[in-house]
């Protein structure tokens, strides 16, 4: 007899739990290579809690009464990382060309250390020399100046603080222009579009208090073992209450198996963990609308019933009448959608649907928690309102213990677009900007990031600024698109460690080093304090008390605010120079310019636990046309590209436990027992004799949609993974060459990076 559902989620083996000794062995090999020093210890002692600075890691709650250690594994390794004691040095780029260095790993790059000083391209020795700041400002100012602004694009990676952001935002407006992508555009900005759309709300609706009161948790596609190991102690708490999580996810991943809680002696001394998933849905890529209509289908079906005996109906008549539009369309798709169609687009069972769909009944509040899995594939917004579809039915957003909470990544992302880090207009305080700064906002929306990449490869944008991250990385397409990035004319980067971005220089090119998070930051009014948002909507203050990793670094409020004195006419109200000397006075203005989420925000972040800064959903005010939550009827049964050929296999690239983004810590992907490479290609026992495959054999891997360019990576090992039928997945960033720019979400043009169509050549 088959095994149950239920049952078979208590039998998947993990090559290790998460949490536990392994998490200590992480952070202590990290130390080991940074050479952090004890001061470190003290920075870790106090991170996320009141006193200290917010982790860079993620962007999970910093909760009001932390406990004696309030970080992760991946909390402390990027702490240790950015507080090495390596250095960067200009007697290192005297040392090496800028072409000899793009042959180096992304790891031995960052390895360098801290960059120290601000450094320019020399074109003549191919090599980054010397500068002064006060050279460095005048030189890219006196060039954007007499750029076209439509032509100059200001990226950001989600790790730069509120006031910082705010500035940089400002700036570009200032200047002419809404070319503001940031890292959301390859992350959340399906997120942004598609929950928008449904409910009214950009982001997740869930508190953390929401936790202590759920009675199932649907979980799809995030892997917090290794992204946000700090929520595995909420979801232990909730598993231990009786609370039951439902997994999505074509891997079977560590951090939703099992939790073995490092603040626990007993389960650290026993090595036994609490076993965290009721049921693990083994989805194919871009299974989840599927699978999650599937749960509908079976929860209309215990509805009738019910009805039809008479007795209390499962589906909330009330919130649906009140509160949503669209629930018609949405059960006639259902009603005509057979099980066998839902079997063969998710890749999972009725059997498994159904007892899904059991839990979802039984549960009185449901959350729905989702990250990269459904976010990155071209109908992700439409897998993000299947989920909202479920949980609507029993109205499960807007009450205690219910709701739907996205997980963020970069540890302030969600507060960049706040404080108006965004290319579309509509979304920019306008009206305060001419009010506060007699500024008429530029009226053309601007680049998101896969724009910004074709307007460079067009040769219409010339000029990059990027406050953080390491995007030519970051993006698909490298191929193409590092060709086109040397064309631009200026190329500007506020960074901490030296990446490839870097060293794709366009014809005038400039290393602008800053402070890192958990540094003091002096400035005229004294040591200067910063404040992030998390994935719940809670602003805090984050205090850095570290010795810089040089005397000669800014910060990165610093930059903005010199770059902008450099470039821009005086203007009265354009106060550059008060508000570098004294955050609190960038703080006043985001009160100012958004006074119903901030009002008071320099004292307010001080509070344990931040504070809220609200969301209308989460009271059922739904900021849709309709003024209703949607349900959404949609389009396709899987969320994948609809123009892969029918032979080709889906690639989903993958993070590991030993890496933040683009930033390699090591090679260790513990969580999944793949140790020592990251160049590999992992497919299923059956799948590699069905190909004709040995484990260990080199193969190419090459796209299969939008052929008219080839797109091949090789040079990847083969290894024996349990993964659905059809379904490959290999690193992020090493398979981003095979990632098309124009396999975007379609409605936020979030690259696809879970749902690539490939071909494996021998
Ligand atoms: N240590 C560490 N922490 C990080 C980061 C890091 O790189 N390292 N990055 C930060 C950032 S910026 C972000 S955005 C977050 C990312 O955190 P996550 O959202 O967890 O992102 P990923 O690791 O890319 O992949 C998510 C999961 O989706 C699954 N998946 C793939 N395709 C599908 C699908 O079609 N359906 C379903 N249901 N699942 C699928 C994968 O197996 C994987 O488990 O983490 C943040 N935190
Ligand atoms: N194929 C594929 N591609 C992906 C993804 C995927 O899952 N698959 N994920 C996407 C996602 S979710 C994201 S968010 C993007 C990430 O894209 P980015 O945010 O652009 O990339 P990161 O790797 O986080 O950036 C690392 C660099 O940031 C700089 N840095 C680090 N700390 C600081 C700081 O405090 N200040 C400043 N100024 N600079 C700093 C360092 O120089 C470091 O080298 O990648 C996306 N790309
Ligand atoms: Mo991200």
């Amino acid at each position: 007899m088959p095994k149950s559902p239920e049952a078979a989620a208590q039998d998947i083996e993990v090559p290790e739990a998460a949490g536990g000794w392994g998490s200590l062995h992480g952070i202590l090999n990290t130390e080991l290579s940074q050479k952090a020093g004890p001061g470190a210890l003290d920075t870790l002692h106090h991170l996320n809690k009141p006193d200290g600075s917010a982790c860079t890691s993620c962007a999970w709650v910093k909760p009001p009464n932390p406990s004696a250690f309030e970080f992760c594994e991946n909390g402390a390794k990027a702490t240790l990382w950015d507080l090495t004691s390596d250095r960067c040095t200009p007697e290192f780029f005297q040392g090496h060309t800028v072409t000899e260095l793009r042959a180096w790993n992304a790891y031995d790059l960052e390895r360098e250390g801290r960059l120290t000083e601000p450094m320019r391209y020399d074109a003549g020795t191919d090599r980054y020399v010397r500068t002064s700041w006060a050279e460095a400002f005048a030189a890219i100012g006196a060039q954007l100046r007499v750029m076209d602004p439509q032509s100059v694009t200001f990226y950001a990676s989600g790790k730069a603080a509120l006031e910082p952001s705010y500035l940089y935002a400002l700036f570009a407006r200032m200047l002419g222009h809404n070319n503001l992508p940031d890292s959301s555009n390859m992350c959340h900005e399906t997120t942004s579009v598609g929950l928008r759309k449904a409910i009214g709300s950009s982001v997740g609706t869930c508190q953390i208090e929401d936790f202590e009161h759920c009675d199932a948790i649907f979980y799809l596609g995030q892997n917090p073992g290794s992204n946000s190991p700090r929520i595995l102690h909420p979801l232990q708490e909730a598993v231990k209450r009786g609370c039951r999580i439902v997994s999505f996810n074509p891997l079977k991943e560590a951090g939703l198996v099992e939790f073995v809680n490092p603040q626990s002696p007993v389960q650290m001394l026993t090595g036994k963990g609490t076993r965290l998933s009721h049921l693990y849905l083994q989805v194919k890529p871009g299974g989840d609308i599927a699978a999650l209509m599937g749960v509908c289908k079976h929860v209309f079906g215990l509805d009738a019933a019910a009805r039809g005996k008479g007795d209390a109906p499962l589906l909330d008549d009330g919130f649906l009448a009140q509160h949503t539009n669209g629930f018609d369309a949405l059960r006639a798709k259902v009603d005509a959608t057979g099980w066998d169609a839902l079997e063969a687009a998710s890749g999972v069972s009725r059997a498994e649907m159904e007892a899904a769909g059991d839990v979802y009944a039984q549960a009185k509040a449901v959350i729905g928690i989702y990250g990269m899995g459904l976010t990155q594939q071209v109908h992700g917004s439409e897998a993000i309102g299947m989920l909202v579809n479920l949980l609507l039915l029993r109205g499960n957003i807007g009450r205690q213990g219910a709701g739907c909470s996205p997980i963020r990544g970069h540890s302030n992302v969600q507060g960049q677009r706040t404080v108006g880090i965004t290319e579309k207009v509509a979304l920019a305080p306008v009206d305060k900007y001419r009010e506060l700064f007699e500024l008429d906002t530029p009226a053309e929306d601007g680049h998101n990031t896969v724009r910004f990449l074709e307007a460079t490869m067009a040769g219409t944008n010339k000029a990059y600024i990027g406050l953080g991250g390491n995007l030519a990385m970051a993006v698909p397409d490298h191929g193409p698109v590092h060709a086109a990035w040397r064309q631009m004319d200026l190329t500007v980067h506020i960074a901490t460690r030296l990446n490839h971005t870097h060293l794709l220089p366009g014809n005038d090119s400039w290393l602008l080093p800053c402070l890192v998070r958990s540094e003091e930051d002096m400035q005229e009014a004294g040591n200067q304090f910063v404040s992030v948002e998390d994935s719940f909507s809670h602003i805090y203050c984050s205090k850095g008390r570290r010795t810089p990793a040089s005397p000669h670094l800014l910060s990165e409020t610093a930059i903005i605010c010199e770059l902008a004195k450099a470039t821009l006419p005086f203007h009265p109200r354009w106060l550059w120079d008060e508000w570098r000397g004294d955050y609190a006075r960038i703080r006043d203005l985001i009160a100012q310019t958004f006074p119903d989420q901030f009002a008071d925000m320099d004292r307010r972040m001080h509070q344990p636990g931040g504070f809220f800064r609200g969301n209308d959903a989460r009271e059922r005010r739904w900021l849709t046309p309709s003024g209703k939550a949607e349900f959404t009827d949609p389009s396709v049964l899987n969320a994948g590209s609809q123009d892969a050929p029918a032979d080709a296999l889906t690639l989903i690239t993958l993070r590991s436990n030993d890496q933040f983004n683009t930033t390699i810590y090591g090679l260790s992907d513990r969580l999944r027992g793949l140790e020592g490479n990251r160049m590999i290609v992992l497919l299923s026992p059956s799948e590699i004799a069905r190909i004709g495959l040995a484990e260990g054999q080199t193969v190419t891997l090459v796209t299969a949609v939008d052929e008219g360019t080839r797109r091949a990576v090789s040079g990847l090992q083969v290894v024996a993974y349990d993964l659905p039928s059809g379904t490959v997945a290999g690193y992020f960033p090493e398979l981003n060459p095979l990632v098309p720019l124009s396999l975007n979400e379609k409605l936020s043009n979030t690259p696809a990076s879970k749902g690539v169509p490939v071909r494996i050549e021998a």
